[in-house]
């Protein structure tokens, strides 16, 4: 058997020696997990893309901006990286709490936050030329996207906890809504009336620190 034909071998991008490139990968947190802070994994197709909850992450191979990020450990990554991805993407772009990408009111993209002790693998999947039914695409060059995305991760991972509260709040969908909120053993209804300090939703003076949100 030829080695190439079953696996795909990592190659390091020659413009930007943080990232590796891979074709095939189970899912890009994978391989990322096992990498230093600094490393970028991106891959042109996952077998097993995740969700949050162990949902699935589809796209086709080739479609799809799907790539993991290995950062310091840090409480406001989550919204930091939707800070950063939204930028990235397109000025039309806002974010649903905790961290999904809309266009148009569409699921364009979305993220991923897995942490050790010692490291976050921030994961996050843009649909380019393909969508699910439903869901929202946003048709631009993978790699140009991937540069603009890799500055604004640098930029936001560090920035101070004020300023990503602040700009989450300017890319929200969500603040100012009425919303359903799917939690572990029961569901509230009501207006998502700001953030937290830590990022924890705040529906109706209740904090939510996770759940399924729907905008009504
Ligand atoms: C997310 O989860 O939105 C986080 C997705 C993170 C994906 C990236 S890709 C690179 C890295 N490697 C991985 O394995 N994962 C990360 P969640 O909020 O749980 O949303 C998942 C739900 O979105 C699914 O249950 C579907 O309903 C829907 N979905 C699946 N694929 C989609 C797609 N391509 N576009 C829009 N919605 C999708």
């Amino acid at each position: 058997m030829d080695l190439h034909d079953s696996v795909s071998l990592p190659a390091v991008d020659s413009t930007n020696p943080r990232v590796i490139s891979v074709s095939t990968v189970t899912s890009t947190q994978d391989l990322a997990r096992e990498l230093s802070i600094g490393s970028i994994v991106v891959a042109d197709h996952q077998t097993a893309g995740r969700g949050r909850l162990d949902r699935l992450w589809e796209a086709p191979p080739g479609t799809a901006l799907l790539v993991s990020f290995v950062l310091t450990p840090q409480p406001m990554l989550s919204l930091a990286a939707g800070v950063a991805a939204a930028e990235a993407c397109d000025p039309r772009v806002r974010l649903k709490w905790p961290n999904d990408l809309l266009l148009d009111g569409r699921k364009l993209g979305g993220i991923l936050v897995e942490t050790t002790p010692a490291k976050a693998i921030c994961g996050i999947g843009i649909n380019l030329t393909w969508a699910p039914e439903g869901a929202a695409r946003l048709d631009q060059a993978r790699d140009a996207l991937l540069d603009r995305l890799s500055a604004g991760i640098d930029h936001w991972s560090v920035a101070p906890r004020a300023e990503i509260l602040a700009r989450w709040r300017e890319l929200s969908e969500t603040l100012g809504r009425r919303v359903r909120v799917q939690l572990a053993d029961r569901s509230i209804e009501g207006v998502a009336r700001d953030i937290g300090e830590n990022g924890e939703l705040i529906v109706d003076g209740e904090m939510i620190v996770a759940g399924s949100v729907t905008h009504l």
